[in-house]
């Protein structure tokens, strides 16, 4: 097992052999070209995982850096797929998931010129959204039609939820804050290229300019989705004709979106001249949003609670957060951030010291502290609470980089057992993005290597043996619980997406081989458990094969 890519000349390089044969046989490194060994060296002592009954023995040739094609052989089982050890060895991995997002667009046709065989016509056009009745107002009442178009797909399936495009924003945009002269220059071959933005900010905005449409002028509040009443069958986007509906405001959805609108207005400020009115127009709705949570900190999306009061009943996606702290504290950073405004401070002193949490959907404490840092040099922040940031980021990540030792597959993810749940690919990805913040703090390189680590467990380095983003490796998921990759009828799935990885918890109860944490991943579309995939899942896989490549390359 090993990242089916390969390795950069000068990081580590090591591959997993699962066997049970404790005898010294040690491995090489034969050049794909001529057959040559190039590279000999002893195979580590038989180790048992802690997430599975597997064993393992791992290879390390991080002492061998000539470019080139090569397998690694290990007598008695199977050799290698082929890999590159090369300058920008993760480079397609690190397009291919930002050009995802481009297969996920919702309300325009994807031609061939950009989609390759992958072309298809618009999906929704969301032109004509119903007001639910769970968010019937004074000003909009129930049966409202409004105008809600574009906005990517969620995931497998075809509604588009602001929660879950909150953290997946704020991690591009952050993703381009971080390493911006990388990605001024990087092109993903979408129709906007060339326009004078960055390619990773095209698309963003094309989710963003959805965001806007998701707030009530009249108050400031955001929806929580625009969604169907229930969900698709396995069809093609935009097949299906049923009502499309924006359901009740949130406070989660509301402080999500404060947060990635303030955000897109600070970092869309230097290109108003492309954009004109659009970081202002972005700006001008994180303030009203804010406002609105103010008023309303705590209005939860309790799916089954709004089913048993209005009708039709929505069965889609629930996205229930109901602990906002962790969302208020992100959106005031970015509001800090972005407007420099005292009052935002002082509501971010109220959560400052609480501890370090990896992201997830639910949990977006960690990006307002990413920002905090980020912007450090110029926002008013004592230095001691820099200082206190900078630590609670390095103890976080050096944790990590602690657990890697005692892992059988020498990767960050796996420390333990809870790191295997719904989406358990983007906890890797996402610890891997706390190392990169880790590495940019402290200029120490093994937060970097910690990180790679990650990366090669999503491209390989994993008891499950596959590369879980689409098109990309070997051995990769060729069947997510995608609806447009089932129906296309074209045997690849659309490509650059990341696939859910392991989770024992099974809950969409199809049949699988493999049942333990680290091994249960069923590669068939029944699978959303396991492997249907996620815009929340690709940002952080964005970020941190994206961040890699531009750090490898200095
Ligand atoms: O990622 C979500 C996961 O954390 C939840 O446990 C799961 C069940 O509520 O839902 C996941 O999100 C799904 C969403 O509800 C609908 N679109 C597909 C998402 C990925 O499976």
């Amino acid at each position: 097992r090993m990242n089916q890519l390969g390795f950069y000349p000068n990081a580590p390089k090591m591959a997993i052999v699962v066997t049970k044969d404790s005898a010294d046989a040690g491995f090489t490194i034969v050049s794909a070209n001529n057959n040559k060994v190039v590279y000999s060296g002893k195979l580590s002592a038989l180790e048992h995982s802690s997430n599975s009954s597997l064993q393992t023995r791992s290879a390390d040739f991080s002492k061998f850096k000539t470019p080139g094609k090569y397998f690694v052989a290990v007598k008695g089982v199977a050799n290698s797929y082929p890999f590159t050890i090369s300058k920008n060895v993760n480079y397609v991995a690190a397009v291919a998931s930002l050009k995802g997002y481009y297969y996920q667009r919702v309300s325009m046709p994807l031609y061939e010129k950009y989609a390759g065989k992958w072309a298809r016509p618009a999906g929704h056009p969301d032109t004509s959204v119903l007001v639910h009745a769970s968010a019937a107002t004074t000003e909009r009442p129930e049966g409202t039609v409004i105008s809600c178009p574009g906005g990517w797909y969620d995931a497998g399936d075809y509604n588009k939820y602001v929660v879950n495009s909150g953290i997946t924003m704020g991690t591009l945009l952050s993703a381009y804050e971080d390493f911006s002269g990388y990605f001024d220059t990087l092109k993903t071959n979408i129709p906007e290229e060339g326009n004078g933005v960055p390619d990773i900010l095209n698309e963003v905005i094309y989710n963003l300019r959805w965001m806007l449409t998701m707030q009530d002028p009249n108050d400031g509040g955001v929806y929580n989705k625009c969604t169907n009443a229930a969900f698709d069958g396995m069809v093609m986007p935009g097949v299906t004709k049923l009502p499309r509906y924006v359901v009740q405001k949130g406070t989660g959805a509301t402080l999500d979106f404060a947060a990635v609108t303030a955000q897109a207005a600070r970092i869309l400020k230097k290109f108003s001249a492309q954009l004109p009115g659009l970081a202002d127009s972005c700006e001008k709705a994180a303030l009203a949003a804010w406002q609105w949570a103010l008023k309303n900190p705590n209005v939860r999306y309790d799916q089954n609670a709004i089913n048993k009061q209005f009708s039709p009943k929505i069965t889609t996606g629930g996205y229930g957060d109901f602990r906002f702290v962790d969302e208020g504290c992100w959106a005031a950073a970015e509001l800090f951030a972005t407007t420099k405004d005292g009052q935002y401070l002082y509501e971010l002193r109220k959560y400052i010291n609480d501890p370090m949490t990896l992201p997830n959907w639910g949990n977006v404490y960690g990006l307002g502290i990413y920002t905090l840092l980020r912007n450090s040099k110029t926002l008013d922040l004592s230095s001691p609470e820099t200082e206190m940031l900078k630590k609670k980021v390095l103890s976080f990540a050096s944790a990590y980089v602690e657990a890697i030792p005692s892992n059988a597959f020498k990767t960050v993810m796996g420390k333990s057992k809870a790191d295997f749940n719904w989406g358990s690919n983007s906890n890797a990805a996402n610890q891997g993005i706390a190392l990169i913040n880790a590495y940019l703090i402290s200029k120490d390189k093994k937060y970097l290597d910690a990180a790679l680590t990650n990366l090669d467990y999503i491209l390989g380095r994993n008891a499950t043996g596959f590369c879980f983003l689409t098109g990309v490796g070997t051995k990769s998921t060729m069947n997510p619980h995608h609806r447009q990759s089932v129906a296309d009828g074209i045997v690849e799935p659309v490509p650059g997406l990341l696939a859910g990885g392991p989770n024992p918890g099974r809950q969409d109860g199809c049949k699988y081989e493999f049942l333990e944490p680290e091994t249960c991943y069923l590669d068939e579309s029944c699978s959303y458990a396991s492997n249907e995939i996620a815009i929340n899942w690709n940002a952080p896989m964005v970020y941190l094969a994206n961040a890699i490549e531009a750090l490898q390359g200095n």
